[in-house]
């Protein structure tokens, strides 16, 4: 094992063997595209298998690319491991680690709910801790907080490369880092020593100018952007932020816009090395890594003439000035219905969104460092001195365990608590539907608002009633304080009963004067000798199940196949595959198959969500049901979307059920970058309609051919056949995305077939 692989932070000695790299690798990617780079090129061109091979050319080429390391999170890393047990490795070929965070549920409070989370989950847990310690990975226990708070705080560095098996791994962006979300299949790759396999991203740059002040907080630039890309703007492309105006913000506030890139589709978002980064490092223990950093500062950021003339080297360029920039408040159901806070009031009167606000949330990975639990704690400081209350009950989850040790030293945590705040475990919670609300009944409406990145439907409190905001963690407090979703508290006074109040502009430290407070460490060290670990899967656990693996192509053509569902509107993960009281079954492929597209408005059974069509009996039936009755029959199905299909989390669960199932194509108008790499992973033939109207001509009774199937070829259309039920027929063209790599992991039956086989 290099010191590497169990360390609890990045060694220094392995960031300065990358960085001897850049020099050298800098200049060859600029020779060879003959021009300036931007720092994501850079980044890039470090990390590739062969440098002077790799392919450059954006959104057309395919690259192999070696990151630095791999981070998992629980409820995916389950999944991913036990595909990496079925490669009969000795342990893991690159520096990776697993968090446990997503399997926490908030109840009443941080210590009863992590007592009752070690007891609920113990199966778990003890899977991931004795995997982990005989593979080689590092391991973070629950309660030390989610995996992007701790991956900045302890592993994340300007000029790195990181895959994880989480959408919102891009966070690490925030400190210079190409921080990749990826299904658990990619991160299989990778710790079995194969590259990264991508295709080169496009790049979007945000030119910032001006400075953050008053109200305005770093969620609000990325609400913004979000609002003007929208939830499929940034795919295939990374968001590189430059300007003068990325000095003003913090390495934390950075990773905050970073993380959201998620919620644009982008692969990821990233900011030049700076001052704010140096200073993040040093505050966090990693003062040698800075000032080898700012040794190597020419690299980690874009050539000057980049800066000079930006449209000549970003496919699209993006100006914020900060100095403008007012709070904004985003939802419900999508991250980019995006609005500053002086039009809510209209716009929620006039779509009769409830006024009163029946839940406040402030954390997530995206929103829980210090200076934003600092900034919120100075809206409650004010708002005590001034006799003001929550009116909407508030809910606080610490980044993790440093950031909650460390603000419950310095009395933030007090300042929250005393207008009326509730302190839950460090982990995702309410943001992950971990949340056991008694309040309201399913289906009742009601509004929420959050720090978080996502509210799609169902999503925090598994109601898909509940309209979910998203605003920023000031932003937030201040609207627990009005309990209204009308209220300005920018513009217009609060009240206490007695007269007028103003709050005035939060102003916290970025980092603690005191230096942060680690806490109770959460970090184990892998086993020095691994074969000595012994791993359980017991056969009658409902939680974990070994895999099978799935089979290889036949050779012939797809004939006959039913439509399971054809999906309208915005079809999320969430919707193929949700999350909350399913996540105790992400180990386990046979159970939590039984969620397959339970949230999904099936156009042909509009309904109820999650139901369809038996095109045997023209019966109505429940998805996951409809789905297991075909797989017994022996009929192989496909399953048809709208735009951004699988928009939002890297759960490769949402592919392995409906290949699992006995799906064998997804044919949709557009993909979400990290979904469809999961179905193709699986082994799902994931197919785009050529003209999107076609998606107009599919029926509920047809029987689809995909033909042609020994020809598949990179670039080259694949023909499906719609034969309707009064017996004509379409034939129309889709495309996909496969290369050579990918045609083969179709024919094998998996990735990991292919994988297996070669290992
Ligand atoms: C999410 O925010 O949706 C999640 C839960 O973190 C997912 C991962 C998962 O489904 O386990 C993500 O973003 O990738
Ligand atoms: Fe956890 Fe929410 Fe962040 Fe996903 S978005 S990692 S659920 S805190």
């Amino acid at each position: 094992m290099t010191d590497a692989e169990g360390s609890p932070t990045t060694p220094v000695a392995l960031v300065e063997a990358r960085y001897q790299q850049y020099p050298e690798r800098v200049a060859v990617a600029r020779e060879r595209l003959g021009r300036p780079l931007t720092y994501s090129e850079k980044v890039l061109v470090a990390h590739a298998d062969d440098p002077t091979t790799v392919g450059m050319e954006r959104g057309v080429d395919y690259a192999d690319y070696r990151p630095d390391r791999v981070a998992m999170q629980d409820a995916t890393a389950q999944m991913a491991l036990l595909q990496f047990m079925t490669a009969g490795l000795p342990r893991v070929a690159v520096p990776a680690t697993v968090h446990c965070d997503h399997l926490i549920q908030a109840r009443v409070g941080a210590d009863a709910d992590m007592a009752s989370a070690l007891d609920v989950n113990s199966e778990v847990y003890e899977f991931l801790r004795s995997v982990s310690s005989k593979y080689g990975l590092g391991f973070w226990k629950p309660g030390s907080g989610i995996i992007h708070q701790v991956v900045l705080e302890q592993y994340a560095f300007p000029g790195g490369m990181m895959i994880g098996t989480d959408s919102h791994t891009p966070n690490a962006g925030g400190l210079g880092m190409v921080a990749i979300g990826v299904g658990g299949a990619d991160a299989v790759d990778v710790l079995a020593g194969w590259p990264f396999n991508t295709r080169v991203p496009r790049v979007i740059g945000v030119r910032l100018t001006g400075h953050l002040s008053g109200w305005a907080a770093p969620k609000d630039v990325i609400l913004q952007v979000a609002g003007i890309l929208t939830v499929k703007g940034g795919t295939g492309a990374i968001v590189e932020y430059f300007g003068p105006g990325a000095e003003s913000i913090s390495a934390t506030g950075k990773a905050t816009i970073c993380n959201m890139g998620a919620e644009i589709g982008a692969t990821c978002s990233l900011f030049p090395h700076d001052a704010r980064s140096a200073l993040y490092l040093k505050a966090t223990g990693r003062a040698e890594l800075a000032g080898l950093a700012d040794e190597y500062a020419e690299f980690l950021r874009p050539d000057p003439e980049v800066d000079l003339d930006p449209e000549r080297f970003y496919d699209r360029v993006i100006e914020i000035d900060l100095d403008d920039l007012e709070p904004h408040v985003v939802g419900p159901h999508t991250p980019d219905l995006d609005r500053p806070i002086s039009e809510l009031a209209r716009v929620a009167e006039g779509e009769g969104y409830p006024l009163d606000i029946s839940y406040a949330l402030v954390g997530s990975c995206t929103n829980s460092s210090y200076e934003d639990i600092g900034r919120a704690a100075h809206v409650a400081r004010q708002a005590k001195t001034a006799g003001l209350t929550v009116k909407a009950p508030l809910l606080i989850t610490p980044g993790s365990e440093q950031v909650r040790a460390t603000i419950e030293r310095d009395g933030l945590l007090d300042d929250l608590e005393a207008i009326g705040a509730t302190v839950l475990a460090n982990a995702c919670g309410p943001c992950i539907g971990q949340w056991k609300r008694d309040d309201i009944q399913t289906g009742e409406t009601n509004t929420i608002v959050s720090s978080f990145n996502r509210n799609f439907p169902a999503r925090n409190d598994g109601n898909a009633a509940t309209l979910s905001f998203i605003a920023s963690p000031e932003t937030v407090v201040a609207m627990a304080l009005t309990g209204r979703l009308d209220h300005d508290f920018v513009h217009e006074p609060m009240s206490n009963g007695d007269r007028g109040v103003r709050l005035e502009p939060p102003v916290a430290d970025e980092l603690p004067d005191q230096g942060f407070d680690p806490g109770k460490s959460g970090f184990l060290a892998p086993a020095d000798d691994g074969d000595s670990v012994e791993i359980v899967v017991k056969p009658d656990s409902e939680r974990l199940e070994l895999l099978e693996p799935f089979p290889a192509w036949d050779g012939k053509d797809l004939t006959g196949l039913p439509v399971l569902l054809k999906a309208t509107g915005k079809c999320t993960t969430d919707h193929i595959s949700p999350a909350g009281r399913w996540l105790r079954y992400r180990g386990h492929l046979t159970n939590i198959s039984q969620n397959l597209f339970t949230g999904v408005n099936n156009a042909f059974a509009l309904d109820e969500p999650g139901q369809g069509i038996d095109v045997r009996d023209g019966s109505t039936a429940p998805l996951p049901d409809l789905a297991q009755s075909y797989k017994d029959a022996g009929i192989a199905w496909a399953a048809v979307g709208d735009e951004n299909y699988g928009e939002g989390s890297s759960r490769e669960h949402a592919a392995m059920e409906p290949r699992y199932m006995g799906g064998r194509a997804v044919i949709v108008r557009s993909f979400a970058r990290i979904h469809e790499g999961n179905l193709k992973k699986q082994g799902v033939l994931a197919l785009t309609f050529s003209n999107p109207l076609d998606y107009e001509r599919v029926l509920v009774d047809d029987a689809i051919d995909i033909v042609g199937l020994a020809d598949l070829a990179p670039g080259k259309t694949v023909t499906v056949v719609l034969h309707h039920a009064n017996g004509k027929s379409d034939e129309i063209q889709t495309a996909h995305t496969m290369s050579d790599e990918h045609i083969k992991w179709f024919r094998a039956g998996s990735a990991l077939n292919v994988l297996r086989s070669e290992t």
